[in-house]
């Protein structure tokens, strides 16, 4: 700190990404000036490039440092920031907010983050969600659609728990580790290591993924899956498993739905009352086959009638009901249909991988279990993405591997208390959701609201008109498709605060913006790791390594003024952060005392159980927090509300094979991935990190590159059917000839490096999702199809100004 004279090392961790690599921070004369890993550490085995340039982050010259307020129109090129102070800033915002929660309801403010991913906003999420709620909102907008609604919701259609999300790849123990639409290389170094860890005492790795990037060249298959056609991948592996009896048949028939029997006329699981006058509606049948008779399954016991070795997987039944014969087959059996749809040879047509690499594939899931995997952002951003993780899930419950040492397993937790408070929202609030009415099954039901669903909202009163924002950094304008609707539905709104340390597109339409201190200059608390028991018993208290610059406050501080001059002072310890932690950390028997004492933090010792499935609860094992609490292959919630029960495949709305007439003009599948150097749509002003990656990339094979005079470096103009941006060449050997790979996020110019930044719309811009949509979004969860859609790439005409 000021003052300070000499060089010392303080244990610390990274909080610039979902990995929080365990670190060693060197201050010199009070200032941070270099971040190393720390082995000792859970997650420090490395730093990627973006934690070694947090020195550089905490000192750039375009830190926001005061707390702004606009004094131009929304619109105006030029907002005309002027400095205001604090007192200021947090009486406008807590008078502008209760004047609408006054006028028109507090959902008509709508709360919002940065992705914990991508930012050191996992410090305060579920304090925003508190936040939020003691105001009255239910609606929270954070990319659930974008980044965690295949990992985290729709995988309870089928677990009755977020798998693979929270239920994570146990990397050290697994025997074949599958990364489906992810590449942890770029976005999770800790998970990558961990990774290679496994491989060096052999275990075989399947990666999934258009491009072969990161691991997979280490791989035992790589599958060049076609952008949005993973389901099929996903479904022809299954039929290749079940065909060869590949597959845990035991946990099938006694963890999963399959025995159980499905109405033809209905599509809904037969129940036991209809098949005779005593039996309980709330039980499910099956079919004994040693009896020749319907039996019944009870899902409050999980228990069958008979022994499961007894339930039919297969054939057709005709069953007398109190209201009549109908024809009954088991889950199984449809699964095993809707299977065979895709051999081999089907999905090679369809996903472009070769049928042969998809039967070995299948081999090595079988022989090489327990498999423990991974899905994220390859298979989020797509109009299918429900059904594509449903069909994954579908394949991974084949593989008898979840919960199993070495499968997908959710590590313990050092106890604490839960502060996002989801008793401070009165139900009737909850029921006010933006996109609830829409899709009654997507995230609105646990207050999440699509980015569709708020430019929809602020634009159109669709549901009720959206008037407030409150946003910690999240840029909401570059990070969703559509960018240009976007802007038009934030300068819509009645009043905008934006919390941040730099300013972004998003903020640019703000009525008010605080400065944000770094995680490097503030406390954060984290209660575990995540990534293995050893890392989730860990609990550390990041020290701050240097002052917070100028005027800048931490997220929480600005949380927590916020909720006192809300009139929320009772549900935030009366503004006393430290009182809360200690609330938090209470079950835990950590101190805070003990943390600030010990800033590589403290170890409390956890031990994994698995199969808690099996454990015993009440009159039989505790299952799955299902409906039927089993593993539902075939949701009847789903079908129920109209969605297919069992996974389908569906081509991608937007693709050269459903819209040929399209694909004339836009030939090419347009997908993306993330930039090693820098998270989203941060950190091209760092010079360290932009000087290695000038402008936005699109990757294209070198023959589609030469068929249109396109050589390695060029500018090119990427074309959508929504317009055109640009980015430059870079020809890579390793895709389909057919998909070209862009980025997201680029605007931000370099000026230690003169390097200039891009108009986030019109011409001249390099933002990918100024010409991507967020519809035709998943009807289930509103995903938002930005990695498969259609484009043409064209040398940028000579008369157009290249930036450089
Ligand atoms: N085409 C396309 N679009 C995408 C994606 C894609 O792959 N392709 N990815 C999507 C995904 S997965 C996500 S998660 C979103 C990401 O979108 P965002 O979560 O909005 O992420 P960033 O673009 O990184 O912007 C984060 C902002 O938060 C600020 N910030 C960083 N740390 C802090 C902090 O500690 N406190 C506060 N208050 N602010 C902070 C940064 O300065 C920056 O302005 O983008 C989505 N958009
Ligand atoms: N360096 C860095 N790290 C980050 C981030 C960052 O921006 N930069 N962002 C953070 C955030 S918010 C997130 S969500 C995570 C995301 O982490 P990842 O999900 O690993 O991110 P991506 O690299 O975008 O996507 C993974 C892979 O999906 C592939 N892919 C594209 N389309 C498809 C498809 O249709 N099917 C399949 N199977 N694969 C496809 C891409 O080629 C890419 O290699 O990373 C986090 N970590
Ligand atoms: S991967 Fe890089 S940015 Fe992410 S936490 Fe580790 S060092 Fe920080
Ligand atoms: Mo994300």
């Amino acid at each position: 700190m000021a003052g300070e004279q000499g060089s010392r090392q303080v244990s610390t961790f990274c909080a610039l990404c979902v990995a929080r690599c365990g670190a060693k921070a060197t201050i010199t004369d009070g200032a941070f000036v270099a971040l190393h890993p720390d082995p000792s550490h859970p997650t420090g085995q490395a730093l990627c490039v973006k934690g070694k340039a947090g020195p550089e982050l905490v000192n750039h010259p375009e830190r926001l440092l005061h707390p702004l307020r606009r004094t131009q129109p929304k619109g105006a090129a030029d907002p005309g920031w002027q400095r205001i102070t604090w007192d200021e800033a947090l009486d406008t915002v807590s008078a502008r907010l209760l004047a609408l929660a006054r006028e028109h309801g507090p959902e008509s403010v709508v709360f919002s983050n940065a992705s914990p991913s991508t930012s050191a906003i996992s410090d305060v999420v579920d304090w925003v969600t508190r936040l939020r709620r003691a105001f009255g909102s239910p609606n929270h907008c954070t990319y659930l659609e974008l980044c965690a609604w295949g990992r985290m919701l729709a995988p309870m259609f089928t677990f009755g728990a977020a798998v693979p999300g929270e239920y994570l790849p146990d990397l050290e123990h697994a025997g074949c580790i599958l990364f489906w639409g992810y590449n942890p290389s770029v976005a999770r170094l800790t998970h990558a290591t961990g990774t290679v860890a496994a491989l060096a005492r052999g275990a075989r790795l399947v990666v999934v993924d258009p491009r072969r990037v990161g691991l997979a060249a280490k791989a035992d298959h790589w599958l060049p899956v076609r952008p949005g056609t993973d389901a099929a991948l996903a479904l022809s592996l299954a039929h290749v498993m079940i065909e060869r009896g590949w597959f845990d048949a035991d946990f099938v028939r006694r963890w999963t739905n399959a025995p159980l029997l499905v109405r033809r006329d209905t599509g809904r699981l037969l129940r036991a009352h209809e098949v005779s006058p005593g039996g309980d509606p709330a039980h499910y049948v099956a079919w004994d086959e040693v009896a020749g008779e319907p039996a019944a399954y009870d899902p409050a016991t999980s228990r069958h009638q008979v022994g499961e070795e007894r339930l039919a997987l297969a054939g057709e039944r005709t069953i007398a009901t109190q209201s009549g014969v109908v024809v009954c087959r088991p889950v199984f059996d449809l699964v095993v249909e809707e299977c065979r749809r895709m051999t081999p040879a089907v999905a090679e047509k369809v996903t472009g991988v070769p049928a042969v690499e998809i039967e070995r594939t299948a081999r090595t899931l079988w022989e090489a279990r327990p498999v423990a995997f991974y899905t994220w952002s390859g298979l989020e951003q797509h109009s299918g993405t429900t059904q594509i993780v449903r069909a994954i899930g579908q394949l991974y419950a084949l593989t008898g591997s979840l919960d199993i040492r070495g499968g997908n397993v959710l590590f313990p937790s050092v106890p604490a208390n839960r502060v996002d408070g989801p008793e401070l929202l009165a139900p009737s609030q909850r029921a006010r959701t933006v996109g609830l009415a829409k899709r009654p099954l997507g995230g609105a039901r646990f207050e999440y609201v699509t980015g569709e669903d708020l430019f929809t909202a602020a634009l159109d009163s669709d549901p009720y008109r959206v008037r407030g924002l409150v946003n910690f950094g999240a840029n909401l304008v570059m990070a969703h498709g559509d960018s240009a609707r976007g802007r038009d539905a934030l300068a819509a709104l009645d009043f905008f605060v934006h919390a941040d340390m730099f300013l972004n597109p998003t903020a640019e339409l703000a009525d008010i913006v605080l400065p944000v201190a770094s995680a490097f200059e503030t406390e954060g608390l984290r209660i575990g790791f995540e990534i293995s028991e050893a890392a989730q018993s860990l609990v550390q208290l990041r020290s701050p390594l240097v002052a917070p610059r100028g005027e800048s406050r931490s997220d929480l501080q600005i949380i927590f003024a916020l909720a006192t001059r809300l009139g929320l002072a009772e549900h935030f310890w009366h503004g006393d952060v430290d009182a809360a932690w200690r609330h938090q950390l209470a079950p835990s028997g950590v101190t805070l005392e003990q943390l600030r004492a010990e800033p590589a933090g403290i170890r409390v010792p956890l031990s994994t159980r698995y199969r808690k499935y099996a454990e015993p609860d009440g009159d039989g094992p505790r299952g799955f927090r299902t409906p039927s609490r089993k593993v539902e292959l075939y949701s009847e919630v789903l079908a129920d509300h109209r969605y297919p029960p069992l996974p389908e495949f569906e081509e991608p709305p937007t693709s050269p094979r459903s819209r040929p007439g399209l694909a004339r003009r836009y030939p090419l599948i347009l997908t993306c991935a993330k930039s090693l150097r820098f998270c989203e749509s941060q950190h091209r002003n760092v010079a360290s990190l932009r000087r290695a990656a000038l402008d936005q990339q699109i990757e294209l094979h070198p023959d589609t590159a030469l068929a249109r005079g396109i050589a390695a470096g060029d500018w090119v103009r990427i074309d959508t059917p929504h317009g055109s941006v640009r980015a430059r060449a870079r020809l890579n050997g390793g895709l389909d000839p057919g998909v070209v790979c862009g980025q997201h996020g680029w605007w931000q110019a370099c000026a230690e490096l003169g390097l200039p930044g891009y108009p986030p719309y019109g011409p001249g811009s390099a933002n990918l999702n100024l010409v991507l949509r967020q519809g035709p979004s998943d009807p289930v969860g509103g995903n938002s199809p930005l990695r498969s859609s259609v484009c043409e790439v064209a040398p940028l005409p000579l008369d157009e100004p290249t930036p450089a």
